[in-house]
């Protein structure tokens, strides 16, 4: 944005804002042109003593400091030949409103449902705390405006989130510790509405280095239109101030500016609209899993549209919606496996079935289960798990079950035999199934079993969501 946007949009809406200074003028003109522009762009105030322009501590000088960080220039306070030239170029004028403002064209996302993406993380937070601070950060304007914010994973977002250091992929590279901190681009397609962190800050949830949320709720006042505000108590001043996050509140300033840009909630009582689909209580007693799956260490249980992820270093449980994660998936996934070996988690549904690396669908799927061996009396299948130690893959169908050859890919000439013959005390169906440590886990309705392959009969009875610590 900054200045790639003020010159962009110069050709099409701008005017010389200050006729540009001939060369020949003296210091005494420049003085007075930049005076001018930071009355005009940074509401510098003046009481009409020229002489405070030299003063390196001088309202005056702290202006220049700011627009030369602004403009990416040496911080030098003083008006050297680049700052200058800066202000002679021309430059839209910012419509102020009160004290908000907004960028020149005054750009808005054209939509109300707004998504977005968290492209990498800061090692200096854990992952939890980055993604509350950024959903948090959102939520500063969804509360005050009919916006709402829908993170996605594999698909590209509105606002796209990243950290980077120094060059870090556009025009703007960033400064090492300090200067600037996060830089974050007008509403728009592509890069529009994007924001960028410094991964040579230090982010931290609390007081100690540059609080993530208070930065990216003053980023995302940028991705949705807002320029900077001269009122010094504005989150959209150009002041960074701690406040602690839990006893933030938006300040009327910055209310004002975002609800002259998208108007106010329409219902500002009613916490959720009608429309969000509930969320299933995680440790629901009645719930029984449609599949379940590791993935890397990590666990998902898959009900209806629903998903919960149990990552080991995390006590709680994360709940999510399963087209926030995979847009193109369907929901009611019926069977999951994980393949070590392949490093691939196979997700089923009736007779299609897709391959997942990480948390990406892996190209070419979904694909048919007759692929696999099955033959076309099999309509969708109820569980799979896969045996580390063997390389096999059981499917269970009905009361059968069949075992699948990862190595040689083939479904073994003795499929399908009866559940109760060879996995005795599981009972005749299983609904879903994973393994861990060795062990194979089989739901069976309300019903978990912990099943030694070595041992061959059942160890442990558990509850059915043991797993999600309930
Ligand atoms: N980064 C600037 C900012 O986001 C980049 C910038 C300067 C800018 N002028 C802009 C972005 C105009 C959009 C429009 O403001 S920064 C603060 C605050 C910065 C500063 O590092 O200076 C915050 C980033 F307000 F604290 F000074 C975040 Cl919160
Ligand atoms: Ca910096
Ligand atoms: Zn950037
Ligand atoms: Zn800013």
């Amino acid at each position: 944005m900054m200045r790639l946007l003020l010159l962009l949009s110069l050709a099409i809406t701008c005017s010389y804002a200050f006729p540009a200074v001939p060369e020949t003028d003296s210091e005494e003109s420049d003085g007075k042109l930049a005076e001018e522009y930071l009355k005009k762009y940074y509401n510098l105030q003046t009481d009409g003593n020229r002489q405070s322009r030299k003063k390196s501590s001088s309202p005056f000088s702290e202006k220049i400091r700011q627009m030369q960080d602004f403009f990416g220039l040496e911080v030098t306070g003083k008006l050297d030949a680049d700052t200058i030239e800066i202000m002679q170029q021309p430059r839209c004028g910012i419509t102020d409103v009160g004290q908000y403002s907004s960028f020149p064209g005054s750009p808005v996302w054209r939509k109300k449902e707004i998504t977005y993406r968290i492209l990498n993380y800061t090692p200096d937070m854990a992952t939890a705390d980055v993604d509350r601070a950024i959903q948090k950060a959102f939520k500063v304007w969804s509360d005050v405006t009919p916006l709402t914010f829908t993170r996605i994973y594999n698909e590209v977002s509105d606002i796209e989130i990243s950290f980077g250091a120094q060059v870090h992929g556009d025009f703007y590279p960033f400064d090492g510790p300090y200067g600037t901190l996060a830089h974050a681009f007008a509403p728009g397609n592509s890069i529009g509405g994007d924001a960028h962190f410094d991964e040579d800050e230090t982010w931290t949830a609390g007081s100690a280095g540059f609080n993530l949320f208070l930065v990216a709720a003053h980023e995302f006042g940028h991705s949705l239109g807002l320029f900077h505000s001269n009122d010094p108590s504005a989150l959209m001043y150009p002041t960074y101030s701690y406040v602690d996050p839990n006893e933030f509140q938006l300040p009327e300033d910055d209310t004002n500016g975002i609800q002259a840009l998208y108007g106010a909630r329409e219902n500002p009582t009613e916490p959720a609209k009608p429309t969000t689909p509930t969320k299933p209580t995680t440790c629901e007693p009645n719930v029984i899993y449609d599949s379940v799956t590791t993935l890397r260490g990590e666990m998902l249980f898959f009900k209806e549209k629903h998903f919960w992820r149990k990552i080991p270093q995390n006590s709680e449980v994360e709940y999510h919606l399963i087209k926030s994660f995979w847009p193109s998936l369907p929901s009611g996934i019926q069977a999951a496996y994980e393949c070590q070996e392949k490093d691939q988690v196979l997700l089923f549904k009736g007779t299609k079935y897709w391959a997942l690396s990480g948390y990406d669908i892996v190209k070419d799927f979904p694909k048919s289960i007759y692929k696999l061996g099955f033959p076309r009396t099999v309509k969708k299948i109820d569980a799979a798990v896969n045996n580390k130690e063997t390389g096999k893959t059981y499917f269970f169908v009905d009361d059968n079950y069949w075992s699948y050859d990862e190595e040689k890919q083939l479904m073994d000439k003795t499929s399908p035999r009866k559940i109760s013959e060879d996995f005795p005390g599981i009972g005749h169906k299983v609904h879903a199934a994973f393994q861990s440590n060795g062990f194979l886990y089989f739901f069976n309705g309300h019903r978990q079993y912990e099943f030694s392959t070595k041992l061959n009969r059942v160890t442990r009875l558990l509850k059915k969501n043991s797993w999600l610590n309930c």
